[in-house]
């Protein structure tokens, strides 16, 4: 209703409660089931048995949102990968991404695709009994470590898992999920979930980065340090009593009307925003725009953002917006906020 005084711009119009009873359930219905997970499990106990066979002795790990807790149905995906002594660089790992291809072609895998000359090459296929897709690389360390950051993330506070899997919702829907079509990727989502709960006024999370060290590891020129003694810091962020409803509601907030896209790097490692010019992210570099900024962790050198151009960047500053819009004056948003784009 048009006379509704009470609403003062700032605050979402709709019924915080029932707003976030409505949301919980969406988000506990995007959750796979027990059987579900089993059966992603079970997947990758076949491919890492195929892989062992014609790599004796090699390593294999389970990595990304299967592995930390974040998938939500619907998208089908392991991220898989071989860990080979002495394969470090490109061309030693395209060569394997390739052979690999080859291997998993011959087992009867579906739609093999070996993307040597990617960033990271891979090799792409599916199972063909349940239609699970997979991703294998090879020697991808920093996705495993990042994996289990986020993990570690996941288990300080109940409220992350259900934040991540309303925002992967929402942008798969609204087809910003796409780092090849110059949209953000999942993993950039799940970090700037994490950066909204380091920074609301009352914590929800750590900075694990920030914390005295209890995990190392040293990848090529990157250091990877952070706390992972998680038992000691769940009940972090108890003394932040915000619903998953009041959540949403701020990240969108966040990303269409607070976040300075000119000048801001967001920054989990540090729990703030940088300035590009502290990373001299303030100019297009080749194919690296830098329109919009999210550090990876460990690899500081990397923008996840550098897919954005200044299109999708439109495109994604319209989406933030319209959600946040919807949010904070419709009654009833979710239908509208979760519609197919
Ligand atoms: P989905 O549930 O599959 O959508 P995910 O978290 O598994 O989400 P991806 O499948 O896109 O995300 O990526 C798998 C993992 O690979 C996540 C992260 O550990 C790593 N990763 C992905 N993109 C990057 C990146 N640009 N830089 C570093 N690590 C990345
Ligand atoms: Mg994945």
């Amino acid at each position: 209703d048009v006379m509704d005084r009470s609403h003062d711009g700032r605050q979402p119009r709709a019924n915080m409660q029932e707003l976030d009873a409505a949301l919980t359930q969406l988000a506990d219905s995007l959750m796979p089931t027990a059987a579900e997970h089993q059966a992603q499990l079970d997947v990758f106990e076949g491919v890492k048995a195929l892989l062992q066979a014609r790599y004796p002795g090699a390593r294999v790990h389970l990595f990304g949102s299967v592995a930390n807790g974040l998938s939500v149905r619907h998208n089908n995906d392991i991220d898989v990968c071989l860990e080979l002594e002495g394969v470090d660089d490109q061309a030693g790992k395209a060569e394997v991404a390739v052979a690999v291809g080859e291997l998993m072609e011959a087992a009867g895998m579906a739609e093999v695709l070996p993307l040597p000359k990617a960033r990271v090459p891979v090799v792409k296929f599916v199972a063909p009994q349940t239609g699970t897709k997979c991703d294998v690389t090879v020697n991808n360390v920093l996705a495993c470590i990042n994996t289990k950051l986020l993990a570690d993330y996941c288990a300080i506070d109940p409220r992350l898992a259900p934040l991540v899997a309303l925002v992967k919702h929402w942008a798969k829907r609204r087809a910003v999920n796409d780092p090849y079509r110059g949209t953000l990727s999942s993993y950039c989502y799940v970090l700037m979930c994490i950066h909204l709960l380091q920074m609301r006024p009352t914590p929800v999370l750590p900075v694990l980065q920030q914390l005295p060290p209890t995990f190392r590891r040293t990848v090529g020129p990157w250091t990877c340090e952070f706390c992972d003694d998680v038992e000691s810091l769940r009940g972090f962020g108890a003394p932040n009593r915000e619903s998953l409803a009041q959540l949403v509601w701020a990240f969108f907030e966040y990303w269409a009307w607070r976040h300075n896209y000119s000048h801001d790097v967001v920054c989990v490692r540090l729990g703030t925003c940088l300035h590009k010019d502290d990373k001299d992210w303030t100019r297009r570099i080749g194919n690296e725009r830098h329109l919009v900024c999210i550090e990876d962790p460990f690899e500081l050198s990397h923008d996840l953002g550098r897919t954005v151009d200044r299109q999708t960047r439109a495109v994604l500053h319209k989406e933030f917006t319209r959600a946040a819009t919807l949010l904070r004056d419709a009654h009833d948003p979710l239908d509208m906020l979760f519609a197919s784009y």
